[in-house]
This record gives C-alpha cells, sequence and structure tokens, in this order.
C-alpha cells in the first residue's frame, strides 16, 4: 500500500461540468452508463487524464462520440485527451450482490444501497473520486423496486424508472442511490424564506412505526440550523433511507442521507433513551452537514476535520440547546477521553489534520471528529461569540460552493478578528493530548496560578512546540461564594503566571472549568480541595470532574495499594445524591464511576502495569460501598424518580430515569436484584426494560429474564442486538471469553452485519477485564474473527482492530500475547490494506 501525503496536493488535471448516470439494476450485473462533460483545469499542473476505477469491469469507452481503448489498471483508466473540453462516456458492469465490503453499490436485504464517502465512488463507474472534483448529477435509475432515490430533487418517473437531478455542485463522496421495496414516514418542512420542502424518511414495510421521533429531530435540526447559524435547506426535498448493513452511523449524502438502521429507528419499546438521544444527535449532524460538509466541502481528505470537527460542534451546541448543557458537556468530555485521549495515548496518535495516510478510511477517528470539535469549541471560547457568529457568516459567504482547507477556515477568523492564529494553527498539526501543571501563592491579597504545559511525544512528532490554552478559572470562598466568576485566561507559552489581586482571603481555585480545552489537567501541587468542589463548585462540569478524579485516585489506590474506599468521598457523594436542587440527570452522572478502561489508563500512568481483574475487584467494592453509603437514602430518592406521565425521550424523563438506573443498580447489590425484577416485569418501555434487565444479568440472576428477553424480542434485530452486546458486556471475567463464543455461534449472530459484529465482538473488546484475560483467549478470539471479517468488510475490521491499541500499557505476558496476534494478523494472506496499516501501527 501506498502513502498519501498531504504535502503532495496537486489539483485536479481535469474539472468536471456535468455527470449524467443512468444504473441498469441487476443483483450481480448491474450495467452503469456515464456520460461525464470534462473540461482542463486552467490551475493545474499536469495534464495526465485518470480516472478512478475498482472492482468495475469496463464495457466500452468513448471520447466525445468516439470508441478508445484506454489503459486499464486495477485502480482505474488512463487515456489519451483533447487538450480542450471533451465528452467522456462509458458503460460498466458491477456486482452490488457480491459486495460485502458495503463500500460503492451494495445490496442489504435485498435493497440497493450505496456508500461512497471517501472512495467508494470509484466502485460505482470510472471519474476522478477526489473531492476538489465537483459537479452537477443527473441520474436515472432503472429498476424494478418500488423505490427510485438519488440525490437532488425528482425530475420525472414511469413503471420502472425514475430520474433525480441535482442542481448543486458536489463531489462524488456526497452521491447516493438507493432502490428497494420500501414506505416513506412523509412529512413537510417551510423554510425561512417560505419554500416547502418535501421530507421522508424510508424504511423498510414493518418499521413504519419507528420514524416519528426522527422526523421530528429531523425538523427541529432544519429549524435550529435556520435560527442559531442562519442556514436554510436548498433542495425540494429531504430524505432519509435507514438500513441494516451499514459501516458507520449514517451519511450525509446531498438530499438522500442514508442510516445505520440503529441510528434513526425508535420507538418507546424498542429504543432506550440513550437511542433516542444517539439519533436525535446522528440526525442533526446528517443535516447540519449540508453546509459543513456539502455545499463547503473538502479541498482534500487531510481536511476531514473541516467538515466533520465543525459538524460534530454544530450537532453539539444542538443537543446543549435542546437538553442540559452541562450535561451534553459532562458526556462529550467522557467520551473525548474514553477514545480520544486513548488515541492519542497510544501508537494511533496523529494529528487533527494529518499530514500522510495509507487508507483514508482509517483516520474517521476520534481525534479527526471528537478533538477536531473541541478545537472549533476553544477558538470560539478565544474569539467570543459574537466574533464566531460573524466569523461563521463570513465562512459561508466566501467559500459557499468550495472546496477549501484549514487554512481558509482559519483566515476566516483572522479576517474577521484581526488576530493572528499561527500559533492556534499547531492544534491542527501537533498530535497528542497537553500535559498542564498547576500550582498557586498567595501573598497579601495577591492569588497567583502558575501552569507549565507539555505534550509528550506521540509517533513521527518527538518535539512539541506551546499550544494556546483557553483556561476558564473560577474563583471560590472557603464558604463556597464566588470570589471571582469565570475569567479565561490564554496561555501561550510553555510557563505562565496569572495573578487576581485584592483578594480578602486566600481562594479556592476551580480551573478548566467547562473542560475548556483538551487537556491533561495535573493539579497535585494544589491543596486537594476535591471535596469542597464536589460539594461547591457552581460550574457543573468541575464539580462532576471533582467527584471523578476523586473516584479514580482511590480506584488506583484501591488497586495498586490496597486502599480501602474513603468516608469523607462517600459521604460527599450521598451529599450530591440526596441534593434535590441538582439536575437528576447530573447526579446520575456524579455516580457513575470511571470504567474499568480508564482505571487502567491512571494505573499505568502511577507507572504499574494495570492488572484487570484487581481493577474490576476495585470498582465491584467501591459500587458496593457507594450502595451501602446510599441505602437509607435509596426508596426516597428511586421515588423522587417516578414518572407520572406517558414515556417521552425529552431531558425531564431522561434526566429522572437515568437517575433511577444507576439507583437501582446500586440497589440491586444490596438487594440481590430483587427490585430489578420487579422493575422488569412491570417495564413498559424499553429503557425501564433493559436498565433493569442489565441489573438481573449483573447479579447473575440472568436465566428466567434472559430467556424472556430474547423470546420477546426475538423478532426485532435492533433489540437482538442489544441482547448480544448486554450478555457478553455484563458478563463476569472468566465467563465472557465463553458467552462470546457461545453466541457467535447462535443462529442470530451474523459475521456480515456490522451492528450484529460490534455487538458481539465490539463487546468482548469492551469488558476489559475478560477481554484481558491472562491466557490470551479474549485476544485469540477478537483476531480469529478480525481475520475472518477482513475478507468480507475491511473497513469494519480496521476500525475494530483499535481494540488492540492500548497494548504497551498491559505486562510483559499479556504484551506477547498481543503482540503474537497481531503478527498473525498481519500474517494473514490477502489482508486488506485497511487492516495492514492499522495493525501494522498498533504493532510499531
Ligand atoms: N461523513 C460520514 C463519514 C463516513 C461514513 C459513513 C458511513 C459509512 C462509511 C463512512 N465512511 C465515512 C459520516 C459522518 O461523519 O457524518
Ligand atoms: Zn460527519
Amino acid at each position: 500500500p501506498q502513502t498519501i501525503y498531504l504535502s503532495d496536493y496537486t489539483p485536479p488535471a481535469y474539472l468536471v461540468d456535468s455527470v449524467h448516470l443512468t444504473f441498469q439494476l441487476a443483483p450481480t450485473a448491474t450495467r452503469v452508463i456515464s456520460k461525464i462533460a470534462f473540461r482542463p483545469n486552467p490551475e493545474a499542473t499536469s495534464r495526465e487524464f485518470f480516472l478512478n476505477g475498482e472492482q468495475v469491469e469496463l464495457i466500452w469507452a468513448k471520447i466525445d462520440g468516439a470508441e478508445v481503448a484506454p489503459a486499464v489498471s486495477p485502480d482505474g483508466v488512463r487515456m489519451d485527451v483533447p487538450d480542450a473540453p471533451f465528452v467522456f462516456e462509458a458503460e460498466v458492469e458491477i456486482s452490488p450482490q457480491t459486495n460485502t465490503a458495503l463500500e460503492g453499490l451494495y445490496m442489504s436485504n435485498g435493497m440497493y444501497c450505496t456508500q461512497c464517502e471517501a472512495e467508494g465512488f470509484r466502485k460505482i463507474t470510472f471519474y476522478p473520486d477526489r473531492p476538489d472534483v465537483m459537479s452537477v448529477f443527473t441520474v436515472r435509475i432503472e429498476g424494478a423496486e418500488p423505490v427510485l432515490l438519488s440525490n437532488g430533487n425528482p425530475t420525472a418517473q414511469g413503471d420502472g424508472w425514475a430520474e433525480w437531478h441535482d442542481p448543486w455542485p458536489k463531489p462524488a463522496y456526497l452521491f447516493a442511490l438507493v432502490a428497494g421495496d420500501l414506505v416513506a414516514h412523509p412529512d413537510q418542512f417551510q423554510t425561512m424564506s417560505g419554500k416547502d420542502v418535501e421530507l421522508n424518511i424510508y424504511v423498510r414495510p414493518g418499521d413504519e412505526g419507528k420514524c416519528a421521533f426522527g422526523m421530528e429531530a429531523l425538523k427541529a435540526s432544519m429549524k435550529w440550523d435556520e435560527d442559531v447559524y442562519g442556514r436554510e435547506y436548498d433542495l425540494d426535498i429531504f430524505n432519509i433511507v435507514a438500513v441494516d448493513d451499514f459501516n458507520m452511523g449514517a451519511m450525509e449524502n446531498k438530499g438522500l442521507n442514508i442510516f445505520n438502521s440503529s441510528c434513526v429507528l425508535a420507538s418507546p419499546e424498542t429504543s432506550t433513551d440513550g437511542n433516542f438521544e444517539r439519533i436525535e444527535a446522528i440526525i442533526a449532524h446528517e443535516y447540519f452537514h449540508n453546509w459543513t460538509g456539502n455545499r463547503i466541502t473538502c479541498r482534500d481528505w487531510f481536511q476531514l476535520c473541516l467538515k466533520e470537527g465543525l459538524t460534530v460542534y454544530r450537532d453539539s451546541q444542538f443537543t446543549s440547546d435542546l437538553r442540559s448543557a452541562p450535561v451534553k458537556r459532562i458526556s462529550d468530555v467522557n467520551d473525548l477521553r474514553g477514545r480520544q485521549f486513548r488515541e492519542d495515548a497510544g501508537p494511533l496518535a496523529h494529528p487533527v489534520r494529518p499530514d500522510s495516510f495509507v487508507e483514508i478510511n482509517n483516520f474517521y477517528t476520534a481525534t479527526i471528529y471528537e478533538k477536531g470539535a473541541e478545537v472549533i469549541g476553544m477558538l470560539k471560547r478565544l474569539v467570543g461569540d459574537a466574533a464566531y457568529a460573524k466569523a461563521l457568516d463570513l465562512y459561508f459567504e466566501r467559500h459557499d460552493g468550495e472546496a477549501t482547507t484549514i487554512e481558509a477556515w482559519l483566515t476566516v477568523f483572522e479576517d474577521t478578528t484581526g488576530r493572528d492564529l499561527s500559533q492556534f494553527k499547531r492544534w491542527y498539526e501537533q498530535a497528542g493530548t497537553p500535559r498542564l501543571t498547576v500550582s498557586e501563592s498567595y501573598e497579601a491579597g495577591t492569588y497567583s496560578l502558575h501552569f507549565t504545559q507539555m505534550t509528550p511525544p506521540t509517533p513521527g512528532q518527538p518535539d512539541k512546540a506551546p499550544q494556546v490554552l483557553p483556561i476558564a478559572v473560577g474563583l471560590l470562598a472557603e464558604d463556597g461564594t464566588a470570589v471571582q466568576p469565570t475569567v479565561v485566561l490564554e496561555m501561550t507559552k510553555q510557563e505562565q503566571r496569572f495573578k487576581f489581586s485584592n483578594l480578602e482571603s486566600k481562594p479556592i481555585a476551580s480551573i478548566l472549568r467547562e473542560f475548556s480545552a483538551p487537556v491533561i489537567l495535573d493539579t497535585a501541587a494544589l491543596p486537594d480541595n476535591r471535596v469542597f468542589l464536589l460539594a461547591h463548585d457552581t460550574d457543573p462540569f468541575n464539580k462532576w470532574e471533582a467527584g471523578q478524579t476523586l473516584a479514580k485516585d482511590l480506584l488506583v489506590s484501591m488497586v495498586t495499594e490496597g486502599a480501602t474506599p474513603d468516608q469523607s468521598f462517600l459521604n460527599a457523594l450521598v451529599e450530591v445524591a440526596r441534593d434535590d436542587s441538582l439536575d437528576p440527570a447530573f447526579r446520575e452522572l456524579a455516580l457513575s464511576l470511571p470504567i474499568d478502561d480508564d482505571i487502567a489508563q491512571a494505573v499505568f500512568e502511577t507507572g504499574a502495569a494495570p492488572d484487570p481483574d484487581a481493577i474490576f475487584t476495585a470498582r465491584e467494592t467501591l459500587k458496593l460501598s457507594i450502595a451501602e453509603a446510599l441505602s437509607d437514602s435509596l426508596p426516597r430518592l428511586m421515588a423522587s424518580c417516578q414518572i407520572d406521565a406517558a414515556y417521552a425521550p425529552d431531558a425531564d424523563q431522561v434526566g429522572k430515569r437515568s437517575f433511577g438506573a444507576a439507583l437501582l443498580n446500586y440497589l440491586s447489590l444490596l438487594d440481590g436484584g430483587k427490585a430489578a425484577q420487579a422493575q422488569f416485569d412491570s417495564a413498559t418501555d424499553m429503557t425501564q426494560q433493559f436498565t433493569s434487565w442489565l441489573c438481573l444479568l449483573r447479579v447473575e440472576k440472568d436465566a428466567a429474564a434472559t430467556s424472556d428477553f430474547y423470546g420477546q424480542w426475538q423478532h426485532d434485530r435492533l433489540v437482538i442486538d442489544k441482547w448480544f452486546g448486554a450478555r457478553i458486556g455484563a458478563a463476569s471475567p472468566d465467563k465472557a471469553v465463553a458467552m462470546a463464543q457461545a453466541l457467535t455461534q447462535h443462529p442470530d449472530f451474523a459475521v456480515t452485519n456490522p451492528n450484529r459484529f460490534r455487538a458481539t465482538l465490539g463487546a468482548l473488546a469492551g469488558n476489559h477485564a475478560g477481554f484481558h484475560r491472562a491466557d490470551g483467549s479474549g485476544y485469540q478470539m477478537l483476531a480469529d474473527w478480525l481475520i475472518t471479517l477482513d475478507a468480507i468488510n475491511p473497513q469494519t475490521t480496521a476500525r475494530m482492530s483499535a481494540a488492540f491499541q492500548t497494548w504497551k500499557r498491559y505486562d510483559a505476558d499479556r504484551q506477547g500475547l498481543i503482540a503474537a496476534q497481531l503478527e498473525r494478523i498481519l500474517a494473514t494472506p490477502d489482508l486488506s490494506p485497511d487492516t495492514t496499516e492499522m495493525v501494522g501501527r498498533i504493532l510499531n
């Protein structure tokens, strides 16, 4: 496989004015007839004419009507062309039925669908498959399926055919086609300028009852983008299609978003609150791409964060506005630390804008998405809300219709604010999580905070320069009152001191409020004020953070020094749980302990090799201590979570149910699952049913509940994914591998379905102590299945191989066992470039 470098970018030799595509659909022999109007690009540095094409069989090709015989290679075609505008035509044959990689045109449960990002269009026909070639597409679909969809607006249709025209120039990665026996859940939306837009969610017959929530989320997203960013929808129709076999969550194809059915279908009986929230966020994310991604796209794939970071940032703002901003912030930071910091800390670390890659599909990472969004949050904090809004207006005005770069994005902010963002740009260029160390001093009414920043080396980047860090700080008096409301300190140097004067006494600092920069904050040199901050901080993020760091430190000392749970921590936690002035959703987050993987990282950072069984035991022990400390309060608190209204996945109800579930979890440790069984038996929605079932699985009273759950839901594939995931995820460390083995033999297991594969093998990798069994059986099982899957679906295989990325944390025996499995994967004949790149990077 070949490495591609950002520094090698050259403009396309030819541009495309229009594309006409005709699809004659047939499962193993679909014909695609293309007619593409090319013209030489005046900015090009070469006149070489090359069209990407993979796994497409060329039937014939013509230039300006005359048949030609291009030089065909496995990655495309080359030929001589006029040095003037010309029309290229071709007919090719492809086989959607046998396309198990789920890239290009493929079939899922008898339905045709496409996935073209990043480089899937080249599996449909010969084309300059790069994002800086934007063109207007007209598509004719001929097929027996009742529903035939493509991008843009419908222009004509008849028996067995339909035509679509998309007036907005787009790169090939946004092309989409769907054909199948589908039913629509229709609605409409009137845009801010009074235009009526037809909306549809297309699903397989039987799923119609699961579309209403997604449709409401879509309309809320359309309205929000108008209200907050002034962005109006630009076609007559917006279609969403649910597909069962899909590599990721969803895809923002122009006017025809395609969704993994798990990310759009929802009903109270079959979906948890978490599913509803995720669906709402993903629908918003894909819709927001219409402006940040589609109208303004990326010049090349190195600029991926331009659309993904910004769109994640926008969907987080949307969720914060619709639900609770502090709860959203805490869950985003949890996610960032669990996925992105993990990536930054290991062999897969890369900059938000990478400078090289082998397989672009391997770069749809937490760094590009989540750290990319954090960078935008910092930029907004530094320039202020008004300047951010002005800069965004300028971005849309200046770059509409373009395929552009991070440089163009930052220039818009420089032009709006007059700031020099050259140092800030390091956030895009430098990999790794900065470590921010703080100490304090107080003298004669002046309080000083002294910060030092350091970013550890990452692969290919041994030396790091200081970053611009917006550090939000507030000061509290000993009685908990605010003496200094939140201010943003702008750190630019490696070491910097900030002073607060005219204070009556030494304050208590609350540092990095709202998690204002994606750094690891080391407060070891400060007095330990965490119990105070857990009780008094007015910044919800830092209040939660105080509890989390206390819990994490306690767990680490339980693992490494045999410490026992600390009473002052337990008391402080119980006080938070009992504080009815706090949002129940916040209290649930405060009661949740760091996951085993976080504890393992924290143990590793003390210089010790994490022992997965000891971590599991410490967490269980602390859970029991919390349960005991909470026991007197449980009846009152659980009663306060009762809801006397019909199920709704709104913030209020979700908060109560999630707090109630956390309490039930603790209660189960004391009553052996009695209350959980009662909730399971009477549950009328999936959240109540699933959370109580999880409690039952954990206290190993699973026999009856498990079979009931499967028997009740075996007809519903999305619920059965939960069943697979939960049984493996909740299995005790010594049973997880055996459970996963048994479930891969279950008739409902399907290696070809990414959702089911992730539910099974992803759950094994997520069961920390189970996966890291000392005998290596977890590693072997995952490697076996990755090898099997690679021949079927390289993209999902490569993504899931990241489960091994933390391997250097563990003891020498485990490292040896993992390395052997990684070597075995690499030695597999015909291993895909995707998996070869990922496993190679993990090993080095
Ligand atoms: N822009 C999309 C990213 C994507 C993708 C989606 C589905 C299947 C394969 C894919 N490869 C890349 C999704 C998004 O970020 O919105
Ligand atoms: Zn996206």
